[in-house]
């Protein structure tokens, strides 16, 4: 039975200047015909009115371009339609292609899956993609596009030097009469085994580098009641996020906010002012902001009166709040960071201070390849057990460690997806919406 065709809206949804509409399949070519009349050349835009089947109306003028497959994105024949951005007119073409034999329209990942089955992309690529369209900030793009890219390479060596091991394990084991030979193959097998190991191991703690660019530079922002923590949040956001009064304890819950500094993520959590209170929801707040600041890598501690910063397990930087209301007197001796959100003073030192922090937390991987999904580390580990245990194998027993390497193979190729991924496919197409 000849497969599907599929069809979505690739772009983002309308109204927009342009929306991208694409199909994937073999139907794909003949059902863009009877939309556009006749395709361009392949991978050569084309101009073309659009018009419907059913009464020749004409729905757009559009640029459409074919890719056929087995050189396109999925492997297909591939056409896009650059339509205008019109939900208008995403709906009418959407609703014209729904009604031609063969095409339906596409699961969410649905493209990016048949990009995987047609060898177009390991499952590492997938991931990197993925992370590339939940990329908010250029930090994050860079994890998807460098460093999971150098993954990607590292995953094809690391294979090729296995079945390497693997084949000079094997030969000893042609050789076990001459025992020369062995003893001199099995103490250059067992150098190389070990390096790979400590590769490989030293990959996966690249993890927990990937999780903070994704998550973002974590900053609480902590300090008494009315420090003006929240004018302070709401003014970096440059948006009203949280309610900030003069009355004490507004704030109750931890707030978040992502924001871009220059494109490093960066997470700043509004907190409670800390006080002593009797009010039950006041302390529960306070508590959260405790929280927040454990979780932090970095407190701004804001007080109007230079109240001494609590102890914090991340470092502190203590900032003046509302400098616009000390004497000039004490403004002009005030030796650190004073701030005020009303007049504007100190906030781009303070922003500096903060990206600074951030760069340095974020950019000082020294590795370029990072394991960025826990599905990575978890087979990159697996690996790197396989080789210790190949490691451990008794002399003697040169099957038991083929055995073993042959298993370290094995977890380099459920990384890549080339065996073993039916069950952990959906979790990683799921994260991809329709179109894409
Ligand atoms: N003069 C002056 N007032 C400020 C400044 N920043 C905030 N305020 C005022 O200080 C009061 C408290 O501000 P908030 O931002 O709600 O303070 P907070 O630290 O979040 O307070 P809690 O949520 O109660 O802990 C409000 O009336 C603000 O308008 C500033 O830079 N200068
Ligand atoms: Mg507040």
């Amino acid at each position: 039975m000849p497969r599907d065709t599929i069809f979505a809206l690739s772009s983002g949804s309308g109204p927009a200047g342009v929306a991208i509409i694409r199909l994937s399949g073999p139907a794909a070519f003949d059902s863009a015909t009877k939309l556009c009349g006749g395709l361009p050349r392949p991978r050569q835009m084309g101009l073309r009115r659009l018009r419907d089947p059913a009464d020749a109306s004409l729905i757009d003028e559009a640029l459409v371009a074919v890719f056929p497959g087995p050189g396109s994105f999925t492997g297909e024949d591939v056409v896009e339609l650059h339509v205008h951005g019109s939900v208008a007119v995403i709906r009418h073409i959407a609703a014209v292609l729904g009604e031609m034999p063969g095409l339906r329209g596409a699961d969410p990942g649905e493209f990016t899956y048949r990009a995987f089955e047609a060898g177009k992309l390991d499952l590492v690529e997938v991931e990197a993609l993925g992370d590339l369209l939940a990329a908010e900030t250029r930090v994050q793009a860079r994890l998807a596009q460098i460093h999971q890219q150098h993954l990607h390479r590292a995953a094809e060596d690391w294979r090729r030097q296995m079945l390497e091991l693997l084949a000079l394990t094997e030969a000893g084991i042609d050789f076990s009469d001459e025992a020369d030979v062995v003893t001199q193959l099995d103490s250059q097998v067992e150098r190389d085994i070990a390096a790979l190991m400590a590769q490989m191991r030293a990959a996966a703690a690249t993890f927990s580098h990937a999780e903070r660019m994704r998550r973002g530079f974590r900053v609480a922002v902590m300090g008494p009641p009315n420090a003006g923590k929240s004018t302070l949040v709401n003014t970096l956001a440059a948006r009203d996020i949280a309610i900030t009064s003069p009355i004490p304890g507004t704030t109750r819950d931890s707030i978040e906010v992502h924001l871009d500094l220059g494109g490093l993520p960066v997470t700043l959590i509004d907190t409670a002012g800390l006080r002593e209170t009797l009010d039950s929801i006041e302390q529960m707040g306070i508590a959260r902001a405790e929280v927040a600041a454990a979780s932090a890598d970095l407190v701004l501690w804001l007080s109007p009166d230079d109240m001494p910063a609590g102890d914090y397990s991340a470092p502190v930087i203590s900032i003046r709040s509302r400098s616009d209301e000390m004497s000039h007197q004490s403004r002009v001796e005030h030796a650190g960071l004073a701030i005020s959100c009303h007049t504007g003073a100190g906030l781009q030192d303070l922003i500096g201070l903060i990206r600074k922090r951030a760069e340095s937390a974020l950019m000082n991987c020294q590795s370029d390849m990072i394991v960025a999904h826990e599905r990575q580390r978890r087979a990159v580990l697996d690996a790197a057990d396989a080789l210790d245990a190949a490691l451990s194998c008794p002399e003697a027993m040169p099957e038991l460690r083929a055995e073993e390497i042959r298993r370290a193979v094995r977890a380099v190729e459920r990384l890549v997806g080339r065996i073993d991924c039916e069950e952990i496919l959906d979790a990683i197409f799921s994260r991809f919406c329709i179109g894409k």
